[in-house]
Parts: C-alpha cells; sequence; structure tokens
C-alpha cells in the first residue's frame, strides 16, 4: 500500500473539469468510465460536459471551466482553432490542463496521446501480410480529428513505400450515428470498385459501418477489414461468423481515461508530469479472439496485460490501478 500521504487538497476535495468533444460510441463511453473510475479513486469531482460534436459548444464550455476555476481540467478531443483560445486563458489563470488526442498548442499543457502511428502501422502490417500481391484499397478517414490525421500520416507513407497496394477510395464521415453514415458509403464504394480486397478503417465506428457495408454486399470471402479500436461490442462484431473485421490496434480506452485523470490530479497536486505521455496499442486478431474464446473486453485486458499501463502518470498516494 502507498507510503506517500494523500495531499491535503484532495481531502477537501478537488474538482476536474472534463471538457469534451464527442461522446457517443463505445470508445468515448469506455473511456469516460475509466476516467469516472479513477476519479472516485482519487477523490476527485469530475464536472463532465460534451459539445457533442458540436466545436463551439465545446469551446464554450471550456471558457466556463476556465471562469469556474476548477481545479484542473482536461480537454478530450477537438478542434485546435476552437479549443485553443480557452486553453491559452487556462495556462495564464494557472489552471493544469491535460490535453487528450488535441494539440493543446502550448508546451505548458500535458499532451495525452495513443501512439496512432503505430495504431496505423500495426493494423497496416497485418493488411500487407494478407494482401500479399497487394491489392485495391478503400481507405476511412476524416481530417481534423488529430488521432485520425496521426494515423492518416502512417497510411500515407506506407502508400509510398507499397506501390502494389492502391487507394481506390475515400471516405468517411464522423456524426453521432458514425457507423451507420459510413456503411452507406462503403456500400457505395465497394460497389464502384469490385476489385477491392481491403478496407483500412482506422477508428471502430468506421470500421463496424464498413463491416456492415461488407456483410449486406455478402463481400465476407472478398474484402478484409482492418480498423482500430476494441470494445466489448467490436469483440462480438469481430468475432461473428464470417466476419470480415480480421484485425485491429486498440488501446484498453478506459485505461487511457484513467491515465487522463491521474495526470490531473498530479497536476493539481504539484506533482512533476512528463510534458508528453503516450499509451501504447496493441494488435487485436480475429484469430486471436476466438482462439481465446474472448467474449469482452475484461477478459481481453486479461490475456493482454500491455493493454493496462499503471506506471503512466503514476499517482504515488494512491494503490495502483
Ligand atoms: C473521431 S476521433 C476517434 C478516435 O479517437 C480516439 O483516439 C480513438 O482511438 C478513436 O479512434
Amino acid at each position: 500500500s502507498p507510503t506517500v500521504p494523500v495531499p491535503p487538497k484532495f481531502a477537501q476535495g478537488v474538482t476536474v473539469a472534463l471538457v469534451r468533444q464527442l461522446s457517443s460510441g463505445d470508445y468515448f463511453e469506455q473511456w469516460l468510465a475509466g476516467a469516472q473510475a479513477e476519479a472516485k479513486t482519487l477523490n476527485v469531482k469530475l464536472e463532465l460536459s460534451s459539445g457533442d460534436g458540436n466545436n463551439d459548444k465545446q469551446a464554450l464550455n471550456l471558457e466556463q471551466a476556465v471562469q469556474r476555476r476548477a481545479d484542473a481540467i482536461i480537454v478530450d478531443h477537438g478542434f485546435a482553432d476552437t479549443v485553443q483560445p480557452a486553453i491559452k486563458k487556462a495556462v495564464a489563470a494557472g489552471i493544469p490542463l491535460v490535453a487528450f488526442d488535441v494539440d493543446p498548442g502550448t508546451p505548458e499543457a500535458v499532451q495525452l496521446t495513443q501512439d496512432d502511428h503505430r495504431i496505423a502501422s500495426q493494423g497496416l502490417d497485418q493488411l500487407k501480410a494478407d494482401l500479399g500481391d497487394g491489392g485495391e484499397v478503400v481507405y476511412v478517414y476524416v481530417a481534423g480529428f488529430a488521432p485520425l490525421d496521426r494515423r492518416n500520416e502512417t497510411w500515407t507513407r506506407f502508400k509510398k513505400d507499397n506501390p502494389a497496394i492502391k487507394q481506390v477510395a475515400q471516405i468517411g464521415v464522423v456524426n453521432s450515428s458514425t457507423a451507420s453514415a459510413v456503411a452507406d458509403q462503403a456500400k457505395a464504394a465497394l460497389q464502384a470498385n469490385p476489385g477491392v480486397k481491403a478496407i483500412f478503417a482506422p477508428y471502430n465506428e468506421f470500421a463496424k459501418g464498413a463491416a456492415l457495408a461488407v456483410k449486406e454486399l455478402g463481400l465476407q470471402d472478398k474484402v478484409r477489414i482492418y480498423g482500430a479500436d476494441i470494445s466489448t461490442a467490436d469483440i462480438g462484431v469481430m468475432t461473428e461468423p464470417r466476419s470480415p473485421w480480421v484485425a485491429t490496434s486498440a488501446t484498453d480506452p478506459s485505461n487511457v481515461g484513467r491515465v487522463a485523470v491521474r495526470a490531473a490530479a498530479l497536476l493539481v497536486a504539484g506533482e512533476k508530469v512528463e510534458h508528453t505521455l503516450t499509451v501504447p496499442p496493441a494488435l487485436i486478431t480475429q484469430k486471436q479472439l476466438r482462439d481465446g474464446g474472448i467474449t469482452g473486453i475484461e477478459q481481453l485486458v486479461q490475456a493482454v496485460p500491455g493493454l493496462n499501463t499503471p506506471e503512466i502518470a503514476k499517482v504515488p498516494w494512491a494503490a495502483s490501478s
């Protein structure tokens, strides 16, 4: 058990504002559950707001958190131009800030990311191994979201390095029903390009939509999907009979949410936190899930212990999570 005493501030009650851009979908729900669990452990009151995809609303929520003088702020996703002005105000007011999956535009904020280049390269290495001689690929992407932009950098390099792998269509939408919108787009792209062998869909809502399209067109034996992220629902989709979603590179989102809250708590306590915190992903294959009889995220984390990262932003006065 920890030998470092709990900082007095935490006995009195600490408030952390969690200012989100998006909240719907498995990834964001699991992330929040992790953040809430860690907040409970650390006796932190989490003040939650979401822009629900409206960037102006997120910016306003962030301004309000600064005005309320929260003890710390976590900005979860967002577009740089809409959140950076209020982040500057937070820093000027001396409010510690953790920015997850968004560029805070200041070295004074802690930047938390997943290793997005690796998320993309792990899926793409598998795609390359499976395609052998190369082939046509549909790519799912929406610009402006920092993690997707980083994954796109890897995809751009990968295409240059592997000229036999050809992108024949790019699709993508992020909204409150991303998976079904992507399914419609993927169906059209697959119908227009009957030679497609793979879909690179590096966000679980994209991959779910792509899987739906492949299934509805009856192309399960022709088209494989390489995704990102994982949830219990995703494990269900990946392991169902004839599922085209064969691999995904992922962190445990609830672990990432826990890291964000720990980093904020450390900053409130005046502890040193590295400027950049990066959570590593693991490649998860359909075969591994089926062979291991894995049906849910808890079972997956037991099978792949590296998905839990208690050493990142470790809080010395708390029992490790
Ligand atoms: C719209 S951005 C979606 C991504 O954010 C997180 O980084 C997740 O990994 C997800 O893929």
